[in-house]
């Protein structure tokens, strides 16, 4: 009987633990939002600081959110469109929610109008448009032939990837571990594999895309400037896979005619 009077006073005493922690919470926030003179700069001040730290991880060299090409770009836009319209919907739902705690139904909109509405209808709009964009956006992605269009063939194996670029006159150069691009020109990279499944994906310039037995798979990739790029296997391919990376090398005009004709490969 004592143990269990004693194991009851614990439980009470880490009740009122608990609440004493939530007023004093409650008591520094209160304190937060009248120093800065209202909810709304304290609010705003939390979010650009919270905002800014989480945003501060998007960039690098592997980010899908500091796009360096056309591709990348329209991939980046459709995931801006998707967390603007989660955020509208978010905000439209809490607003809805509030609303029906101050209003307490007082049968102005009847419940099958909601169901309906917000249901069905509201739902059914929101998905068609998100399809019509990313119609629009994965249009662009397409490998199309073109007179611009430079095409390289990126042979993976465990666990190095060699790609063989060709020249006008038929014969190939091949380079080990290092995919060389010319800038502001389309690049269709055909993708095969020796072995196993492996994933080519260079985030800053397109989307990823696997290399498949058998098959040959096209990613178009374009760079908008000269530079290097981390390219990497986005698909687990065995004991090796943590270090089957390559890098892209962006050259201009000049830089990629003197790569073709075996100067600095
Ligand atoms: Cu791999």
């Amino acid at each position: 009987m004592n143990r269990m009077a004693c194991d009851r006073d614990a439980g009470l005493r880490l009740i009122e633990l608990g609440i004493a922690a939530d007023r004093i919470g409650k008591l520094v926030l209160s304190f937060l939002v009248r120093l800065h003179r209202g909810p709304s700069v304290f609010l705003a001040i939390t979010t650009i600081t919270l905002g800014g730290g989480f945003l501060s991880g998007c960039s690098g060299p592997l980010s899908t959110m500091d796009p360096a090409g056309p591709s990348a770009e329209a991939i980046n836009s459709i995931w801006w469109a998707m967390l603007a319209g989660a955020a509208a919907i978010f905000l439209l739902v809490g607003g809805l929610l509030a609303w029906a705690f101050v209003r307490r139904g007082d049968g102005t909109v009847s419940a099958r109008t909601w169901i309906v509405g917000g249901g069905l209808i509201f739902p059914t709009v929101v998905l068609l448009m998100l399809l019509a964009y990313g119609l629009v956006i994965g249009e662009r992605l397409l490998p199309r032939s073109g007179p611009d269009v430079v095409e390289v063939e990126a042979r993976s194996s465990r666990w190095q990837w060699t790609f063989h670029h060709r020249r006008a006159d038929g014969s190939v150069l091949s380079t080990p571990g290092v995919l060389h691009i010319p800038a502001g020109r389309p690049v269709d990279v055909v993708l095969t594999t020796q072995d196993v499944i492996h994933a080519f994906w260079v985030p800053r310039l397109a989307g990823k895309m696997d290399a498949i037995p058998g098959h040959r798979n096209v990613l178009r990739i374009e760079a908008g400037a000269p530079g290097t790029h981390p390219g990497i296997c986005a698909e687990y391919c065995g004991i090796g896979h943590a270090r089957h990376s390559f890098r892209v090398v962006v050259h201009d005009e000049a830089g990629w005619a003197r790569f073709l004709a075996g100067e600095g490969a």
